[in-house]
């Protein structure tokens, strides 16, 4: 299997939830933008408090400070890696792609989670966080399908797209992902 790999989908398709137990079997670092992101909201850092408010109303933090977060992970560690909710953007996946060649770690493989609209609404409003509003969700979909989904076509071009459906429990997810990263 691949050691740096990325995975993409729309907000609550199941990233963080199956990029952990991966990294937790395959001995990968676990990087999620978002965690790193609510850890600063948590702290109170000046980085924290920027991002805050922007994460609650469903929109991208911007691209500077969410690559600094990466850089400064990335450039200290030198096993396998996970990247979870990162990027998120054509303009983070270019600076992902030079940061990445500056470290020459290049990126193996990248794994897009996908799901219908109402699935993704059922399971955030389930699981409740600060920025699961129905609103705040329908906008963060809407964010998704007009900067995120067009990573997809950007990794199928360069010939590193795996896909999977993610129905099913988080088990049977899990075997898909191992299936498809296989
Ligand atoms: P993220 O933290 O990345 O979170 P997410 O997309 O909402 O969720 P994920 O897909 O990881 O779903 P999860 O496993 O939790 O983003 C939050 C915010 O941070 C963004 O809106 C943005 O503001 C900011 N941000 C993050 N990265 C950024 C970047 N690179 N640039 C700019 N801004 C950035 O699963 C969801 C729920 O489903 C859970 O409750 C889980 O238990 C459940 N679930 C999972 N699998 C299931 C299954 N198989 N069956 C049933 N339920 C399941």
């Amino acid at each position: 299997m691949s050691h740096r790999l990325l995975f993409v989908g729309p907000p609550g398709a199941g990233k963080g939830t199956q990029a952990e137990r991966l990294a937790a079997s395959h001995g990968l670092l676990h990087l999620s933008t978002g965690d790193l992101l609510r850890a600063e909201v948590k702290a109170g850092s000046d980085l924290g408090k920027e991002a805050e408010a922007v994460m609650n109303r469903g929109e991208l933090v911007s691209d500077e400070l969410v690559l600094a977060i990466v850089r400064s992970r990335l450039q200290n560690h030198s096993g396998g890696w996970l990247l979870d909710g990162f990027p998120r953007n054509l303009a983070q996946a270019e600076a992902l792609n030079a940061l990445l060649g500056e470290l020459n770690q290049p990126l193996q493989s990248v794994l897009l989670m996908e799901l219908d609209d109402e699935e993704l609404v059922q399971r955030l409003l389930a699981r409740g966080r600060a920025d699961d509003n129905e609103e705040v969700i329908r906008h963060r979909l809407s964010v998704y399908r007009e900067q995120t989904a067009p990573l997809i076509n950007h990794y199928e071009q360069r010939g590193q797209l795996k896909r999977v459906v993610s129905t099913g429990t988080i088990e049977a997810v899990a075997e898909q992902i191992n299936a498809a990263l296989a």
